[in-house]
């Protein structure tokens, strides 16, 4: 939008760039700056209009914008230009992903160049590395405590090596994503040293105060996020003799966005990042990252202003590089990290569908489809050029992020339903397998999350201690159900790495001090690729679970239906142990019903349920599942589920 007065500070910083800056070729850089500056420039006006630097700052982010413009190589730029004329590319179903560590699923940066075939091989084409950044060894949150934002931790490889791995990967189609903690630094980072040397500018990079009179106001309404071995959130730094906000762990400062130098560093490193081949920025945390006194200081509007602020920018720069919100918040809080009152995103243009993910488990737990049902009923729509990550696990525990009214819409009592939950996956509940571990318990309010594998969760864990066939039968049958949900949901699916070959809780972790304390580690595991190799031997689990999901991925690539348009239609069944939606194809296609039965038992589905949704069937005596290519099972106008089994049925 044209508008005079922030078009004339426009034209005033463009004639202050540098000529070295002005000397280059910006065609496309121009012409989109001056697409996005309006709202550019009302966002930072809002945000550091009363600061007297404001103009300097302004100039100081069109200048980071222009120099990593410059920076960007004419190969990417091509991407650019082709991205933005097939402006909806990444809503089609020909996405799938995966997300790894490079030390787990590989040795490192290198060996993982050498297993790029695996992902073709399983049909993945979107690869999610865990952070890879330089971290002080023994304080690392996994990754998410950077000590230095341009430099990959020695312990995974180094820049070339990851160039490398870029370009092996577009060769090949396939994307890149990668992390950017843009929350909060590790308390070893230079900004943090210099700061603690007491360097003015870098103090005002962080949250320190002299005294607890801030800190405890704040103590009086924020919430803990790991309760156990971070309780508070602050910390107090000896050598500076402050206190420094740490809402995650003691030794990660949160960043200080108040500061318009922060966000211009952080900018400076998510277009630096970009320029260096990644498809995908995942930008961590970022429900947290605007404090205020008096609240839980997460979703904070002013943390929509900074994430339309980071997408603004990079769209002038690298305008095709997508953001992933992480952003593990209520429902309704999480779609607003997509933008609001608007037709594509405006912040982010992925979110993690944290809300499906709880929800899967809980019919996992509940052998019925109750709550899932209900919760997805309440799910906001999303924007139209927005996307979900679909998944069913990732290195985080799993929180039981429903709403209390859903719960009991669904039949239940919060309370007591969540307690089950909990004791059900913490293995305490009498009648389950599954092998679970409490992750940050609060005494507090006698909240907890759930560490654990896929696999262990689900119960194979135990049936294969047990020598129970029958059981490790189903476990697997009901580790297929979840992929195909995530599937044909709508979105990107996202495999979280070692579930494809059912790989178990790995509780080496307890013998290493620095990960004793923190029990994700039990599902980050290290790829045992001598029983990976299984998975091309029939009759394994290995086999079993690999080939379903590579047969999936492909049935999945080839129905438009799975495309991610707003597509959706969730079927309401009277029989509670199924899950039914419709995906509803564009133009004259077949649309899909996608159904899943939640229980260990046979189910019924009468037909006549679904044909009262106006949906005919095409041949009803031949009923083709999609994945199976086979003819589904009949019996006398009903069709039969075996349990945890699932169905794709074509529909005209
Ligand atoms: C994210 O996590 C990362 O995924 C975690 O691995 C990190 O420990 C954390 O940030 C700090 O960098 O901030 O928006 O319940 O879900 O901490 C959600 C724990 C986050 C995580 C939560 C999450």
């Amino acid at each position: 939008m044209y508008e005079q007065l922030s078009h004339s500070i426009l034209n005033e910083i463009l004639e202050r760039l540098k000529p070295e800056i002005k000397e280059q070729e910006l065609n496309h850089f121009y012409t989109r700056l001056g697409a996005n500056f309006y709202s550019l420039f009302s966002l930072f006006l809002k945000l550091y209009g009363k600061r007297k630097d404001f103009k300097e700052q302004l100039l100081k982010l069109v200048e980071v914008m222009a120099r990593q413009y410059i920076g960007r190589s004419p190969e990417l730029k091509k991407t650019d230009l082709a991205r933005e004329k097939d402006y909806n590319w990444f809503l089609s179903q020909k996405w799938v992903g995966m997300t790894l560590y490079a030390d787990g699923f590989a040795e490192n940066l290198l060996d993982l160049l050498s297993k790029i075939d695996y992902f073709q091989e399983l049909g993945v084409n979107l690869i999610h590395i865990m952070p890879i950044l330089e971290c002080p060894k023994n304080a690392s949150d996994g990754g998410y405590a950077v000590s230095n934002y341009r430099q990959i931790d020695a312990r995974v490889g180094d820049l070339e090596a990851l160039k490398n791995i870029a370009q092996a990967m577009k060769q090949r189609d396939i994307l890149l994503v990668l992390d950017i903690v843009v929350n909060h630094t590790s308390n070893q980072h230079e900004w943090a040293e210099k700061a603690r040397q007491g360097e003015h500018k870098y103090k005002e990079y962080y949250y320190i105060f002299q005294d607890r009179e801030i800190p405890d106001m704040f103590e009086k309404t924020l919430p803990d996020v790991f309760p156990q071995t971070a309780p508070g959130n602050f910390t107090w730094d000896e050598t500076m003799q402050k206190w420094v906000m740490t809402v995650f762990n003691n030794y990660q400062w949160d960043l200080n966005y108040q500061n318009p130098a922060v966000f211009i560093e952080m900018l400076d490193i998510l277009l630096f990042w970009a320029n260096q081949g990644v498809d995908i920025l995942r930008l961590d945390a970022v429900a947290f990252l605007w404090k205020k006194i008096g609240g839980s200081s997460q979703n904070e509007p002013e943390a929509h202003i900074l994430l339309q602020l980071f997408k603004d920018c990079c769209q002038v720069t690298a305008p095709g590089v997508l953001f992933i919100a992480e952003a593990i918040v209520a429902p309704v809080e999480i779609v607003k990290y997509f933008g609001e009152d608007a037709i594509n995103a405006k912040e982010c243009e992925i979110a993690y569908n944290a809300t499906f993910m709880a929800l899967l488990w809980d019919a996992v737990a509940t052998k019925n489809a109750k709550l899932l049902k209900q919760g997805i009923k309440n799910l906001p729509d999303k924007l139209e050029r927005a996307t979900w990550l679909n998944y069913i696990r990732c290195h985080d525990d799993i929180g039981l992020g429903f709403t209390d009214e859903d719960i009991m819409e669904a039949g239940y009592e919060p309370k007591s339903h969540r307690n089950f939950l909990l004791n059900y996956f913490s293995g305490k509940y009498e009648n389950t397998a599954a092998r679970g571990l409490l992750f940050g318990q609060n005494p507090k309010n006698n909240d907890a999350r759930i560490s654990g594998t896929l696999t262990s969760l689900i119960g194979l864990e135990t049936a294969l201690e047990e020598k129970n066939q029958e059981k490790i039968e189903l476990s697997i049958k009901h580790i297929i159900l979840l992929h195909s949900m995530i599937f044909a949901f709508g979105g990107i699916p996202l495999i979280y790495y070692g579930d494809e070959i059912g790989t178990l809780n790995d509780y080496s972790y307890m013998g290493n001090l620095s990960k004793a304390n923190d029990n994700r580690w039990a599902h980050r595991p290290k790829i045992d690729w001598k029983k990976a190799q299984l998975r091309k031997t029939p009759g394994t689990i290995e086999h079993t679970i690999f080939s379903a999901l590579q047969r999936m991925i492909k049935v999945r690539k080839e129905i438009a239906a799975f495309g991610d348009f707003n597509n959706r239609e969730l079927i309401n069944l009277s029989n509670p142990h199924l899950f039914a939606f419709l995906r509803i194809a564009q133009e004259n296609q077949d649309h899909v019903l996608v159904l899943g039965n939640f229980d260990a038992s046979y189910q019924y589905l009468n037909l006549t349920d679904i044909d009262s949704k106006m949906l005919r069937l095409n041949d009803r005596d031949n009923i083709i599942d999609l994945y199976s290519s086979q003819a589904s099972v009949m019996f006398k106008n009903q069709l039969v589920f075996s349990p945890f089994r699932f169905y794709w049925i074509s529909v005209s």
